[in-house]
């Protein structure tokens, strides 16, 4: 048998892998596909359940990744009550889930807990400068109407996300995340322009983090963003708490903000409340497009949930 040189090898394993990524890669901004997002598994063995660990949505191009949902598990959020909103002012909002192909409305019973939850909600503003994480819950009186309650910072119009996995009930397919998008309209709904500012050092209180990117985002390629958290004169934080079943969320926003992503750090997830990690968090990321990204990493020290906002660019992908 004629032995492949070890080089010929790398390149024939490198051509593969480009085939599939482009293979793979819908007209979205993340260019991923689950079963092979940044890099092959062989490399993460522990990350047997990726595909809770990157999930993403762009209503324009088909959402996902390893197969489009299917039109009969498509859901999209219904808002019942969507109060304008004023900044400083709390709201109480009512939604929905409504599943398209039989116009049925969701419940809790209908959803795969995911990361500790079964409905995550990101809320944003539309320069992408007020962030929050929110996990709505059924209405005393009826379950399949869910309400949240939250105050908006900023003027102007403000963008839902719903992360949810609707059970495949009977369905001889599995669950698949959907992010379901909805906006509520402020009092004085001018937009507020992207905040652009490239940001890749966070300091919030008494805490600084640091976002590196290797190899440099770029579109259409894979990349592994570190967070490196200290205190502000330098020395490692190691004591970062589980957050929601992990430890950290990251959530990003491409395309001016209609694409969004839900990630989470590789590597061991928290097995109970007693574990700790840090000083860092690496997770995935393969923007689909350059431009801006806005990137909001959650964590908790000292029971507190911290959110740190970073803003990346990603170059172009490079030309052949
Ligand atoms: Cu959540």
């Amino acid at each position: 048998m004629t032995m492949i040189p070890p080089t010929a090898l790398a390149v024939l394993w490198r051509a593969a892998l480009l085939v599939l990524l482009l293979a793979t890669v819908p007209t979205s901004s993340w260019a991923t596909d689950h079963s092979n997002t940044m890099g092959n598994h062989a490399e993460h063995s522990e990350h047997d359940s990726h595909a809770a660990h990157q999930n993403h949505a762009n209503p324009a191009a088909s959402p996902h990744e390893t197969s489009p949902i299917e039109a009969a598990d498509t859901i999209s959020l219904e808002l019942v009550d969507a109060p304008q909103l004023e900044p400083g002012k709390a709201v109480t909002v009512r939604f929905r889930l409504r599943r398209q192909a039989d116009g049925k409305a969701l419940s809790f019973k209908d959803l795969k807990e995911v990361h500790t939850k079964k409905l995550h909600l990101f809320v944003n503003d539309s320069s992408l400068t007020d962030f929050f994480h929110l996990h709505p819950q059924p209405t005393a009186k009826d379950a399949t109407l869910f309400t949240f309650r939250f105050t908006p910072n900023k003027p102007g119009n403000y963008q839902l996300w719903a992360d949810i996995t609707p059970l495949a009930k009977g369905a001889q397919r599995p669950a698949q995340q959907q992010f379901l998008p909805a906006s509520l309209a402020g009092v004085s709904p001018a937009p507020n322009p992207i905040d652009t500012t490239l940001v890749d050092e966070a300091t919030l209180g008494s805490l600084k983090a640091k976002l590196s990117f290797d190899p440099p985002l770029q579109s259409d390629k894979a990349s592994i963003g570190t967070v490196t958290v200290t205190n502000l004169v330098g020395q490692p934080i190691h004591n970062l708490e589980p957050v929601l079943g992990a430890f950290a969320h990251v959530v990003a926003y491409a395309n001016n903000g209609q694409s969004v992503l839900h990630s989470h750090p590789m590597g061991k997830e928290p097995k109970g409340a007693a574990d700790r990690a840090g000083p860092t968090l690496q997770f995935h990321l393969a923007p689909g497009q350059s431009g801006f990204i806005k990137i909001f990493v959650q964590i908790r020290l000292d029971g507190r949930d911290l959110i740190l906002p970073f803003g990346v660019t990603v170059q172009d992908k490079a030309k052949d």
